[in-house]
């Protein structure tokens, strides 16, 4: 499994930086990873260049013109291979994990059309275009972090781009729920302690305590996601002892000595 990504933009300069870091750089010198860029100026038809022009009916903003977009497309499927065409636009279906997913086991190339100004001109989106994504509900100045933020998902699904395949497994574990707590060195720090279970060596224990928290922090900050969590019957008992107010807002330990309280 790879993935291979066209970019069509007129910023392609604000993905090298990105892609020339960390993971993603290494999965593309690995060759699990390959991204073409390709400047929506160097396919414009007129004299001026201009990817934009004025709006018919009037108002204020520039649209992407249809040409320079139907040109990159033309050159970029020249090779004959297929491909799937993503529009990332504010009005196209939210993106979520479960996309990421779908479009990690996707064969094709894939290209992505980065949209700026006010607009895009209608016709790309109905002639041209497979998918159209939204990455979320605020306005961005164009589409180059949101198709940077779709190509970093699919990236770190593809098996061999992270280094390590535990954090991949850890994720099945904690599917739909938040991340557990980490702590790393020192075990004191200005009084503030690990919790001792995690110094125990108890690798059961370790792990139930993990779930544990995991299920609080969800169930505290995000507790839209544990109905769509996929949860066992332990889990489920769990969550039923943290929904008694108390369990949910204090560590388990904490609550032993400020029992005095109640
Ligand atoms: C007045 C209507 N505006 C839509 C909210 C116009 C508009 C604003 C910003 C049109 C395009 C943009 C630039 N944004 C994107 O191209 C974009 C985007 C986003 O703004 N938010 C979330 N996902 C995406 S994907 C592409």
């Amino acid at each position: 499994m790879s993935a291979g990504f066209d970019i069509i933009t007129i910023f392609p300069e604000m993905f090298s930086a990105y892609l020339g870091e960390s993971i993603l750089k290494r999965a593309i010198q690995k060759g699990l990873l390959d991204v073409k860029l390709f400047n929506l100026r160097d396919f414009t038809v007129d004299k001026h260049r201009s990817v934009d022009d004025c709006p018919y009916g009037g108002g204020s903003g520039m649209v992407l013109k249809i040409e320079p977009i139907y040109n990159a497309l033309k050159a970029i499927k020249a090779d004959g291979q297929q491909r799937l065409t993503l529009l990332m636009s504010p009005q196209g279906s939210q993106y979520t994990q479960k996309t990421a997913e779908l479009l990690a086991h996707e064969s094709r190339r894939m290209v992505f059309i980065c949209g700026r100004y006010e607009g895009i001109d209608e016709r790309v989106r109905e002639s041209l275009v497979d998918e159209e994504f939204s990455i979320g509900d605020y306005v961005l100045t164009g589409g180059e972090l949101a198709a940077l933020v779709i190509i970093d998902s699919i990236a770190r699904l593809i098996p061999g781009v992270l280094g390590d395949d535990d954090s991949v497994k850890e994720e099945s574990f904690s599917w739909g729920l938040l991340d557990y707590p980490h702590y790393t060195r020192p075990p004191e720090f200005m009084g503030m302690r690990v919790p001792e279970v995690l110094l125990s060596g108890n690798h059961k224990e370790i792990w139930r305590s993990r779930r544990r928290e995991a299920l609080r922090k969800t169930l505290l900050k995000r507790p839209d996601l544990l109905e769509k969590a996929c949860l066992d019957r332990e889990d489920r008992e769990i969550l039923k002892e943290l929904c008694s107010d108390r369990y949910v807002t204090k560590g388990r330990e904490e609550e032993d000595e400020s029992d005095t309280r109640s």
